[in-house]
């Protein structure tokens, strides 16, 4: 089986932005090991601490930032990153080409439970004009990211990677501690019977929402002529997994619940990587009435409504935002 390196050099992906995504892996690499351990490794549980989004912080989102975050510092490559776990942009090195940007552990309350959780991450090239520290750095379009990844710690740790062609899979090899190639070319299948949301926020949807996820929920008699299955994983990295894995689409629309944060999806580090990875394996994602890929950031805490997976079901889906 081919290794992580040779696949992105034979890709001709750029010797730093390659180096880059080794330091990325190898901060993921420690804290898979650290997942791993479970209540052994006293890791599991909260901290007294909310970031700045005003979520209560799991120890493991802590250690999995502090891992990251130094990990990436001490990378010449790297300008600046931004995280969901830090309040504003973090400098590196002035002269360092590349900006990273991460949710370090997505899915946080799946960690007490042994479920899925998972690590997301973009890079994006460096604005040359802008200082390290200017939050402007990260005001990019997603169609300029140049790698985008998530890492799934599983039952098996796996690595979901495009560097901007195709979408790739690599499956961790415990025994000799790198990332082997074990799917070279993922493709969403175009139509699916199975999507993800969460339905106990259906009585704070907009009518597009209610409209859509009720013709799936009538069926074979309803308009749709077919039968739907749903799974929530409460973990984005999860569902997204599934549906680059055997399709499916999956939503967090906009809702009533809290009028000062209609979406919960943040864009920067999680609904833009992933539209990167569904798009380059065939699929789509949107907000209902844009790409994903063709918003830029306003500010790196942004949430925005995600419509995303096989292309055929979100085309459909993305009628009812715009009739
Ligand atoms: P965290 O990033 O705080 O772990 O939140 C996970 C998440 O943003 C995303 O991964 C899930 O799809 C979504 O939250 C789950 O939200 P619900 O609370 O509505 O299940």
């Amino acid at each position: 089986m081919q290794r992580l390196i040779p696949t992105l050099r034979s890709d001709q992906v750029d010797l730093e932005l390659l180096m880059l995504i080794r330091t990325v892996l190898a901060g993921c690499k420690e804290i898979s090991f650290r997942v791993s351990q479970g209540a052994l490794g006293g890791v599991l549980g909260s901290t007294l601490d909310e970031n700045i989004q005003g979520e209560q912080q799991k120890k493991l989102d802590v250690i999995a930032n502090q891992l990251l975050k130094s990990m990436l510092l001490n990378d010449t490559n790297v300008r600046a990153i931004a995280s969901e776990e830090e309040d504003s942009i973090v400098a590196a090195h002035e002269d360092g080409k590349y900006l990273v940007a991460f949710d370090p552990l997505d899915g946080s309350s799946n960690i007490d439970i042994n479920g899925q959780i998972g690590t997301i991450f973009t890079i994006l090239p460096a604005i040359k004009e802008l200082s390290a520290d200017d939050p402007k750095q990260f005001e990019q379009s997603g169609r300029n990211q140049l790698a985008a990844g998530y890492v799934l710690y599983g039952p098996s740790t796996m690595l979901v990677l495009t560097t901007g062609s195709k979408t790739r899979c690599f499956t961790l090899d415990r025994t000799h501690g790198g990332f082997l190639l074990t799917n070279d070319e993922v493709r969403v299948p175009l139509q699916t019977q199975e999507f993800s949301i969460n339905m106990a926020n259906s009585r704070f949807w907009f009518e597009p929402t209610k409209f859509y996820i009720n013709d799936l929920l009538q069926g074979e008699s309803g308009i749709r002529k077919k039968r739907f299955n749903m799974r929530w994983n409460a973990a984005m990295v999860g569902d997204i997994h599934r549906v680059l894995t055997r399709g499916g689409i999956f939503l967090y629309p906009e809702d009533k619940r809290d009028p000062a944060k209609p979406a919960k999806l943040r864009l920067l580090y999680e609904a833009m990587p992933m539209a990167m990875l569904v798009e380059n394996a065939g699929g789509k994602a949107s907000t209902g009435l844009q790409d994903i890929l063709d918003i830029t950031p306003d500010g790196l805490h942004q949430r925005v409504p995600v419509i995303m997976g096989s292309s055929d079901e979100v085309e459909r889906c993305c009628y009812y935002y715009t009739d």
